[in-house]
């Protein structure tokens, strides 16, 4: 059978910051060929599925082989000889042998690349685009990104708590256009922080995002602003501010509360920074405000935004069913993020998007703070038609990976390309 897995195999590559990652090559009788990498995140929720990490002294513990090891001798022989387009019944072979709630036997990092280039080999045994195969001939909508420009927390080694300062270009009719209004308020950022911070603002952090040397929320939603109109584009309506304060990082479980501008702020005072800084920075999305065991504040939040900006769950959902399901259901989210590697499979993550999309909530196909020169996220963002898609900034190569494979969508789908003018964020 044509479809059938012939071959698949695991290899130890590295990643964006430098550190091995697990590599997955299926090959199927008829031809087809996938290949896919794992990402890897730096501010992980505590439920995500568990990558295999080697430790001990070489790559600093951070090796693979392990996980190498359990593809070549763990998953390759379970999965070779399945249907690799029923992708589902795949997928739930992964999970069965795997056997762990948190995927620790085989590792989450084996179980992603595998799922994700089992479905690459799918679509190649078809001989179409891999967003055709998962959305079918009418999946067509781009989505419109969030860009990560100013990088802070985890993923940058100044002071800002808050982790990421996105730009959110809406006023496009054209997702290419969109990206163009995003790479120019990228340079026009540059340039303020330049000016204003010296030189060495303009270095750049894990996301490809500036990582100036600041202390205040304040400071990076002015230098946006200032940058928008640098451009030539006017906030609030051209572009919108999205930020992911990661709150789980700054939030300290000794005294209960935030770390945050060098001040100690409860739940509450939290929430009313956020009240405050939404109205005057046109924020139109905020990512895992509070920390990852206050769900109900993500409620509390949400309530007090009457729909100002959108409330979105990452670490506190990562990218579970049941967790979004039940989230949502409780009002306490507008949608979440959704990342394979957060919950191990393609047809688990799938099963979010749906559960969402289909509730009347937001899902965010979204990247790592550690990535690759993988680009299937840009494919699983147009199959599943979210309309938003979270991949950094329009800098670095395995950012601009999936902002390229976005615009060869684009450009293949011609006429037929769909893009909601601000209708993600309404
Ligand atoms: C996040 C992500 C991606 P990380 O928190 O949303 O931006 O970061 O991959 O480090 O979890
Ligand atoms: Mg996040």
């Amino acid at each position: 059978m044509e479809f059938d897995i012939n071959y698949l195999r695991g290899l130890q590559v590295l990643d964006s910051r430098g550190n091995p990652t697990v590599e997955v090559v299926v090959v199927t009788e008829g031809g087809g060929y996938g290949r896919a990498m794992a990402p890897a995140g730096a501010s992980r929720g505590r439920r995500e599925a568990v990558d295999l990490r080697d430790g001990g002294s070489r790559f600093l513990g951070m090796g693979v082989l392990k996980a190498v090891e359990a593809v070549n001798k763990v998953l390759a022989p379970a999965l070779i000889g399945l249907n690799s387009s029923n992708y589902r019944l795949v997928d739930r072979k992964i999970i069965e042998v795997d056997g762990t709630p948190e995927k620790s036997r085989v590792g989450g990092n084996a179980c992603v690349a595998t799922s994700l280039a089992n479905i690459k080999a799918a679509a190649d045994t078809m001989g179409i685009p891999l967003f055709n195969f998962i959305g079918g001939f009418k999946a067509r909508l781009l989505p419109t990104p969030l860009m990560n420009v100013i990088n802070g927390g985890a993923h940058a080694g100044n002071e800002l708590s808050v982790q990421e300062f996105m730009l959110i270009p809406v006023g496009a009719d054209k997702f290419s256009e969109a990206l163009r209004i995003g790479v120019e308020v990228y340079g026009g950022l540059k340039k303020f922080l330049k000016d204003s911070y010296g030189p060495g603002a303009i270095n750049v952090g894990d996301e490809g995002g500036f990582a100036p040397p600041m202390r205040r929320v304040e400071e990076a939603l002015n230098a946006l602003t200032e940058a928008v109109r640098l451009a030539g584009y006017a906030v609030g309506s051209d572009v919108l501010i999205g930020m992911d304060a990661a709150a789980s990082q700054f939030y300290e479980e000794s005294s209960g509360k935030y770390r945050v501008d060098g001040r100690l702020l409860s739940h509450e005072e939290l929430l009313e920074m956020y009240l405050d800084l939404v109205p005057r920075y046109s924020v139109a999305y905020l990512e895992d405000p509070f920390n990852e065991d206050s769900p109900a504040m993500y409620g509390e939040l949400r309530k007090a935004l009457k729909g100002e900006a959108l409330v979105i769950g990452d670490d506190l959902t990562v990218t579970r069913e049941d967790l979004v399901s039940e989230y949502l259901g409780k009002g306490f989210i507008d949608g979440a993020i959704i990342k394979v590697n957060q919950v191990g499979t393609y047809s688990e993550a799938e099963n979010a998007v749906r559960r969402l999309l289909t509730s009347g909530g937001k899902a965010i196909i979204s990247h790592r703070s550690g990535e690759t020169e993988d680009n299937t996220i840009a494919h699983i963002a147009v199959g599943l038609e979210t309309g938003i898609i979270k991949t950094g900034a329009p800098a670095r190569g395995e950012r601009t990976a999936k902002y390229n494979e976005l615009l060869r969508i684009e450009d293949y789908l011609g006429d037929e390309a769909l893009f909601q003018r601000g209708r993600p964020f309404k």
